[in-house]
């Protein structure tokens, strides 16, 4: 590993130093498919899939680079509201990345999580992901969490729906309620909060997306659609976030 970094260092534009402090959780809002077809003459769901692919290579560096876990914005609970022939594409692209890459991931030691409400995904779209969670339940490399379904308002619903019913079955009293009570409730529990969010495509804002997780998080956002990201852009982030320091609020 420590050879691997020193090779890239001297080769790559953007540096990565072995002591850099890398970001251990990295989430990214992955923007611009559409647009980026657009600019083609190309139908928005050929956007999407070119996205996949870069999935694949960023997937690919963040675990090389040492990044712990990945969370990738594929799907909100916003996007139904897309034509039904986009929403209908969008959903087989779980299998069809699984049936490509899998193998790879599986070597690569990287293991696969979903956050989101997975009942509401069509079945075949289910059972491709069930499937990899499964394969990959025992990898102890990267975490790779897919948000499929995911909105944070939703999320935080879900968590006071939950501890409002312990409440109610005598399980636990509201003066025991602190801020890990929230957090166990949520998608992401036993994941740290994300320390990088990268969002493309030149939009600046959360659209739902771990509104309580991101609360001390780096923002790094570019102007590149999503499927012109590279490993390049990904090093620029992580080495810019290893820059700058971190005061969580205090002095
Ligand atoms: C999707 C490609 C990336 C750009 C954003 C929208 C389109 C990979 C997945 C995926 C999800 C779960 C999983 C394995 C792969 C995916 C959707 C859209 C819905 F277990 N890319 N990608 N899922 N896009």
């Amino acid at each position: 590993m420590l050879d691997k970094l020193f090779f890239r260092k001297k080769s790559q534009e953007h540096k990565i130093d072995l002591d850099d402090n890398i970001p251990s959780h990295v989430a990214i809002i992955m923007d611009g498919n559409g647009r980026w077809a657009k600019k083609r003459a190309l139908p928005r769901i050929a956007g999407h899939h070119e996205g996949m692919k870069t999935v694949r290579k960023i997937v690919k560096e963040s675990n090389f680079i040492g990044i712990k876990v990945l969370t990738l914005y594929a799907f909100s609970t916003e996007n139904w509201k897309r034509p039904r022939e986009e929403v209908d594409f969008l959903m087989k692209l779980p299998g069809e990345f699984l049936s490509t890459f899998l193998p790879d991931l599986i070597k690569e030691n990287v293991q696969v999580r979903i956050m989101g409400k997975k009942e509401l995904l069509p079945l075949h779209t289910i059972k491709a992901v069930d499937q990899a969670i499964e394969q990959t339940k025992n990898n102890s490399g990267m975490i790779l969490n897919f948000a499929l379904n995911y909105g944070s308002r939703d999320e935080m619903t879900s968590a006071v729906k939950s501890i409002a019913a312990e409440i109610k079955n005598g399980t636990l009293d509201p003066s025991q309620i602190k801020e890990s009570t929230i957090e166990e409730h949520l998608m992401t529990h036993g994941l740290k909060d994300p320390d990088l969010l990268i969002r493309t495509s030149g939009e600046v804002r959360l659209s739902n997306f771990m509104l309580w997780q991101l609360a001390y998080s780096e923002f790094w956002f570019t102007d590149v659609y999503w499927p012109d990201f590279s490993e390049n852009h990904l090093r620029e982030a992580v080495s810019q976030f290893a820059q700058r320091g971190r005061r969580y609020g205090g002095v």
